[in-house]
Parts: structure tokens; sequence; C-alpha cells
């Protein structure tokens, strides 16, 4: 959503909004949620105020540290577990702690979180803690072969782990082709095929790639690929990965044009489907989310800004159930009603 919404509309929309703040204490983005030991953990980005004015390259989200939310159940209190990790403690990292996602394997949690180096390029780096909430204790180095932002690791039914991620302009994907960095690289022209987001199966100590990411081409139904001008349906940031009834969902965010969508497919490296929008827009320029079952329901997790009254970079995370038809199409939200 735009950044010229009225206070008087953010009063309406506050109160035709499907879902309430999950926490007021502080501010909070891009929630990955997972259950790990019978309870509901969530891993946001934590907001601040750093001072810092806005641009196109996002240097006003200049966040410092991760705190982890734990639930009991979709309806119970929410805790705040403190402080999981700060970037003072990363030896790789000098900034800008970005959207994070945690994956379990073996009795130990695994932290994936994007940062910045001094060199202003984003990589993506893991740390490592006996339980979900942390403190994790960070690798001396970013993962091998990393790039850009918002990692998101799902574990499929064989054991496998897969992180997927990557995100456009501020994350820093359009500078890659192959895997390889090159300052003159931008995004493909409107008529190309769109960059896609990348993945990769991570290693058995859970702390690196196994292979060389791959990009995940997006098609639409006729089997073409989404294209770059494709403002309304195209890869921007934000990838999530699912499984439901057998099938892999891949939903993100289009950035620009504010929306949450999906597509599917029988093979998590895709190519993918384009099947529809999940959530229209939000208040505030970015929207990210995560999708987790929960005893036996889904739920699609998200921000918005409308606690700080607008401030695209102060966003508070939301929670609300998702429903699939029978034809595993999922029901798309809007977040104030229609
Ligand atoms: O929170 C910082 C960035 O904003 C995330 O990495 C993006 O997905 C967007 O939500």
């Amino acid at each position: 959503m735009s950044d010229e919404t009225t206070s008087l509309d953010l009063s309406s929309l506050a109160a035709r909004a499907i879902s309430k703040p999950l926490v007021t204490h502080i501010y909070t983005a891009d929630p990955s949620a997972h259950v790990f030991e019978g309870k509901i953990y969530i891993y946001p980005s934590h907001d601040i105020e750093g001072g810092v004015p806005f641009n196109d390259n996002g240097d006003h989200f200049c966040m410092e540290d991760y705190h982890v939310f734990r639930m009991d159940a979709p309806d119970g209190d929410v805790v705040d577990c403190g402080v999981a990790l700060h970037v003072n403690d990363v030896p790789w990292a000098e900034r800008q702690m970005w959207a994070p996602d945690a994956a379990t394997k073996d009795g130990r949690y695994y932290l994936y979180f994007p940062a910045k180096r001094s060199n202003g390029l984003f990589q993506i780096g893991v740390a490592v803690s006996d339980r979900p909430e942390g403190p994790f204790a960070p690798e001396p180095e970013a993962i091998a072969g990393s790039y850009s932002i918002d990692p998101a690791v799902f574990g499929d039914d064989d054991g496998a782990f897969y992180m997927v991620f990557g995100g456009i302009w501020g994350g820093q994907l359009q500078k890659y082709r192959n895997n390889t960095y090159a300052a003159s690289n931008e995004e493909p022209p409107a008529h190309e095929p769109a960059l896609g987001p990348r993945i990769a199966r991570l290693g058995a100590d859970m702390k690196q790639f196994a292979e060389s990411p791959r990009e995940i081409l997006i098609v639409d139904e006729d089997g073409q690929p989404l294209l770059a001008g494709d403002h309304d349906r195209r890869y921007f940031e934000g990838p999530w990965l699912h499984k439901y009834r057998g099938m892999y969902y891949l939903s993100y965010s289009t950035g620009d044009t504010h929306f949450l969508c999906y597509a599917t497919s029988d093979n998590p490296y895709g190519p993918f489907v384009y099947r529809g929008k999940i959530l229209t827009e939000v208040v505030g320029w970015t929207t990210h989310h995560s999708i987790c079952e929960i005893a036996g329901k889904w739920y699609l997790f998200y921000h918005d800004a409308i606690l700080s009254g607008g401030v695209t970079h102060l966003r508070s995370i939301k929670m609300t159930e998702l429903t699939y038809d029978a034809n595993g199409h999922i029901e798309c939200m809007h977040p104030y009603g229609r």
C-alpha cells in the first residue's frame, strides 16, 4: 500500500483489520513461524527507528538483532523470549539483520539470517542453539556461496532441507547471474523472464549448501515464464516453501505491487505454476509472510505498519487462518476486509 495513507484511513483500516498485532512492545516484521517441541515459535525481524532516510535501497531497515516469540496455541499469549542473536556477535556481518528463518534437525536449532558485510553486500549466515528460542551462536563466516536476502528453510518428508532465498532491488538479487555478482547487472527488461528466487539443498550439518544455488522458474498457466514487467505476479522477495497434499507451494511478495502470491509444483526445484494471490496490500511498503500448519489448521503469518501509524520500516507481526479449496487453491484474503 502506498505511503500516502492518511491518519483517517489508518484508523478505519485498523478497525476493519482481520487480525491484531501479535506484540506491541516492540516492532516486528517478516515472521517465519514453525511448530517446534509442540509450541509455536516465530522468528521475525526486529524493526527499529535508526534515523536513516527512506530510499529504494532499503537502508532505513537498519535492524540490529532478533527476538524469538513463543505461543502455546494460535489464540494463546505471545511470549518474547528475548534477544536471540545480535549483529555485534556475528563476526562477518556489519549491519541490517533482515528477514530470518529457523529449522531443526537432530535436536539442534538453526537460525538463518541475512546481513550486510562491510563491503555493502548481503550474505546469509547461520547460528546454532540447543533451544528453539536461542540464544544462537553464529558461525564465524557466512554460508559459502550465499548472497542476497530472505532465507527460508523447508524440511521435506524425505529428510532433505532446502533453502530458498533472494530479493530484488535493496535485496541485491538483480546483481547476480549464475551465482556470480557483477555491479553492472540489473533487472532484465520488461519483456524478458523475471528473475526467480534461488534454491539450494543444505548439507547434512545444516551449515552449508550441498549444491550450487539454482534459480526457480515461475511460469503462467500456459507454461510461459512470468516476465520481468509483470509486476502483479513476478517474484520480488520473501520466498516461502511449504507442502500441502503432496504439492510444493512457493509463496512470495511481489514487492512494488504489494501482493503475497503463490505458485505450485511437484518438484521443490520447480518450475512452479503461478496460482494466484494469498493476501492483498497491507499498510506499509513491504509485505512478507510464512505459512505454517498448527494442529491441523493452516495459518498465514504476515505483517503490516498499522501500529506505527503507517511508518513503513516499523511493522507488526500478525497471524490469521488460511484456507484451501478442494483443488488446493489458497483463498485470497484482504487484510482490512473488502
Ligand atoms: O525486513 C527487511 C526486508 O523487508 C525483508 O528482508 C524483506 O522481505 C522486506 O520485508
